[in-house]
C-alpha cells in the first residue's frame, strides 16, 4: 500500500479509535446527511462505520495515491492491466451503452459484442417464442446451464435474482459439478426432447464442464434414438474457443462467442448471460445492462467523496488493515438474493486473494477478505449472534429494498423493520444501565449488554429489478477493483485456480490406471488415492 497516505490513515484512525458511533451520531445531527451518497438507484447509507469527516479524507487521498484515477482510465480505456496474462480488462464494454468506440489492439470491439448480443436476441426469442422446435418437433421448456465458476455463478444467481421478471413456462436448472449427482438430480427434472442445455465454457477444456456436456449429450441421445443430428437442436455454447466446441459437435452458429479480455468471474453481461437472456428476455437483459452501465459511468467520472464503489473499497480496506478484520459479511434482505453472497465470494475472494504485489514482492499486509452470508431474515436465527457479541469484528453489507415483488400481508414491512433494526442494535448496542433500567438481574447483565459499534453499510434500493441489479453487481465488481488497485495487487488473474486444475489431472489418472501406478506424491496423498483405487468397483 502507498506508505505515506496508509500512515496518514492510521495515524487520523487513532484519533477516532475510541470514539463509539453512539457519540458520533449524538454528536453530529447531519451525520447520516453526510455519509449518504448515491447512484444508479442505490442509496448507500454508510454513516454507522467507525469514521469521521477528517478520516474520511485521509482515506480518500489514499485512493488518490494509489494512482486509482489513471487505473479507472487504463481499465476503462483497454489497457493490458491483466500484466500476468497480458490482457485488457473490459467487462465494461460488454455494457458500454454510450456509443464510444472501446479499442483493443487498434481495434474497436463494440460491433463485435453488438453483433453477438443481437444473435444472442434473435435466439432467446425463438426459443421463448416456441418458435425453436426440438429434434422432436416440441418447444423447449426447459434451459440446462452447463458450467462452472465464473461460467455458472454470475448466470445461476442472476436468474434466482431476476424470477419475477421471468418466463415461468421455462425452467432454468444449473449443473457446475462434476459430482454426477448434480448432473443426474436435474436431468430427473426435465423431459430431453423439451430440453436445452448451454455449454458455457470461456476455454472449454474444463474438465467439470466438459465430463458434465458428455454426459448430458449421451443422455439426449440416448433418450432420442441416437441420431447425432438432435444436439444440433439441443445444445447450444458459449466460449471463446470456437475450434473446441466445434470439435464437440455443436453447431456453429449455435454457439456465442465472447473475448480473452472478459474475466470468467465478471462475464455474466457477455454471452454467458444466456440462460438469464433467455429467462428473463432481450429486453430486460437490455435494462441489466443499463443498471451496470449507469454504475460504470459513476465509478469513472463521480468524485472520490461521492463514488459508492470507492467508499465501500476504502471502508473495508480500514477495517481489515486498519481493524485486523478478517472477513465481510454480506446480508441481502430479499430472498431473490440468496445466491449473491456466493456471487460475490469468487469476485472478491478469486480477485483479491492475491499475496504477491504487483512489482512481484510479498504484500505487506493482509489483502481480500473472506466473503460469507445468508439471506436476511435467515441469518439472524443462526450466525448473527457472532457479529453482534462475539469477539471478532465483522463489518456488515445490508442489502434491501423498499418495495417487495411479493406484496403479501405485511411480510415486508416485517423483513424491512428487521433490516434496519439489526443494523441499529450493531451499532448503537445495548448499556448495561440500560438492562439494568429495564430491571435485568444483575448477574445477566454482562450478557445482555451489547457493546456496540459494529460497522455496516446499508445500500437501498426500491425494487430489485434487472436496472438495479446490474448497478448493485457493477458495484461490488468495482469495490473489489479499488481495493486491488490501493493493495498494489493484481486482481483479474487467477493463477491459484489453474493449480488445482493440473494437479487434479495427474491424480485422475493414477485413480483410472489398470496397473497400480507409481505414487510420488506425500505420504498422505499416497495413502487417499490407494484408499479410493482399493474401492474402485472391478472391471
Ligand atoms: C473466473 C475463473 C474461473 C472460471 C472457471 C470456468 O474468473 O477464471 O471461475 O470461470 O474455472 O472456466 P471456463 O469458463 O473456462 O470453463
Amino acid at each position: 500500500m502507498q506508505h505515506d497516505a496508509w500512515q496518514a490513515v492510521l495515524q487520523e484512525l487513532e484519533t477516532t479509535r475510541n470514539s463509539h458511533l453512539r457519540d458520533l451520531f449524538a454528536a453530529d445531527p447531519r451525520r447520516a446527511a453526510r455519509f449518504t451518497a448515491r447512484a444508479a438507484g442505490w442509496t448507500l447509507d454508510y454513516s454507522k462505520n467507525r469514521i469521521t469527516p477528517r478520516l474520511m479524507k485521509r482515506l480518500i487521498a489514499l485512493a488518490e495515491a494509489s494512482g486509482l484515477r489513471a487505473e479507472i482510465e487504463a481499465m476503462f480505456t483497454g489497457a493490458p492491466i491483466n500484466a500476468t496474462e497480458n490482457r485488457a480488462v473490459l467487462h465494461t464494454a460488454l455494457r458500454n451503452l454510450s456509443g464510444e468506440r472501446v479499442v483493443v489492439d487498434g481495434r474497436d470491439v463494440m460491433p463485435d459484442i453488438r453483433e453477438v448480443r443481437a444473435r444472442m436476441a434473435t435466439f432467446c426469442d425463438h426459443v421463448r417464442s416456441g418458435s425453436w422446435r426440438g429434434h422432436t418437433g416440441r418447444p423447449i421448456r426447459a434451459i440446462v446451464n452447463i458450467g462452472i465458476g465464473g461460467s455458472d455463478l454470475g448466470p445461476a444467481m442472476a436468474c434466482e435474482a431476476l424470477k419475477p421478471f421471468s418466463k415461468r413456462s421455462l425452467r432454468c436448472f444449473f449443473v457446475s459439478n462434476v459430482d454426477a449427482t448434480h448432473l443426474a438430480e436435474v436431468l430427473r427434472q426435465v423431459k430431453a426432447e423439451q430440453t436445452l442445455f448451454i455449454v458455457a465454457s470461456k476455454t472449454f477444456t474444463t474438465q467439470e464442464t466438459l465430463t458434465n456436456a458428455l454426459s448430458a449429450r449421451d443422455w439426449l441421445l440416448s433418450r432420442l434414438g441416437g441420431d447425432p443430428a438432435a444436439v444440433a437442436r439441443h445444445f447450444a455454447a458459449v466460449s471463446t474457443n470456437r475450434e473446441r466446441v466445434v470439435a464437440f459437435g455443436i453447431a456453429p452458429e449455435n454457439m456465442f462467442g465472447f473475448w480473452d479480455w472478459v474475466g470468467g468471474r465478471y462475464s455474466l453481461p457477455s454471452a454467458i448471460g444466456l440462460p438469464l437472456m433467455l429467462s428473463i428476455g432481450p429486453r430486460n437483459f437490455e435494462k441489466l445492462l443499463k443498471g451496470y452501465h449507469a454504475m460504470d459511468v459513476h465509478f469513472r467520472t463521480a468524485p472520490f467523496e461521492r463514488n459508492l464503489p470507492v467508499l465501500l473499497g476504502l471502508l473495508g480496506i480500514l477495517y481489515h488493515n486498519g481493524y485486523g478484520a478478517e472477513t465481510h459479511a454480506v446480508l441481502p434482505y430479499d430472498q431473490y438474493l440468496a445466491r449473491l453472497p456466493a456471487y460475490l465470494q469468487q469476485l472478491d475472494m478469486e480477485s483479491n486473494g492475491k499475496s504477491t504485489d504487483r512489482q512481484g514482492r510479498p504484500v505487506g499486509g493482509t489483502t481480500g477478505p473472506v466473503i460469507w452470508g445468508e439471506p436476511g431474515t435467515n441469518g439472524q436465527h443462526a450466525f448473527y449472534q457472532l457479529i453482534h457479541q462475539g469477539t471478532r469484528l465483522i463489518p456488515c453489507d445490508f442489502i434491501g429494498f423498499c418495495r417487495s415483488h411479493n406484496p403479501l400481508g405485511d411480510h415486508h414491512d416485517k423483513l424491512l423493520a428487521n433490516f434496519i433494526a439489526q443494523s441499529e442494535a450493531l451499532a448503537m448496542g445495548k448499556t448495561a444501565a440500560a438492562c439494568r433500567a429495564e430491571g435485568v438481574p444483575e448477574a445477566l447483565v454482562p450478557h445482555k449488554t451489547f457493546a456496540g459499534n459494529r460497522p455496516s453499510n446499508t445500500l437501498l434500493a426500491d425494487a430489485l429489478t434487472p436496472r438495479t441489479l446490474g448497478a448493485l453487481i457493477a458495484l461490488y465488481e468495482h469495490k473489489v477493483f479499488t481495493q486491488g488497485v490501493v493493495w498494489n495487487i493484481f486482481s483479474f488473474d487467477q493463477w491459484g485456480v489453474e493449480l488445482g486444475k493440473v494437479l487434479a489431472g495427474r491424480v485422475l489418472h493414477e485413480l483410472q490406471a489398470a496397473a497400480e501406478p507409481e505414487l510420488n506424491h506425500d505420504a498422505s496423498t499416497n495413502a487417499l488415492i490407494l484408499r479410493c483405487r482399493g474401492a474402485r468397483p472391478r472391471a
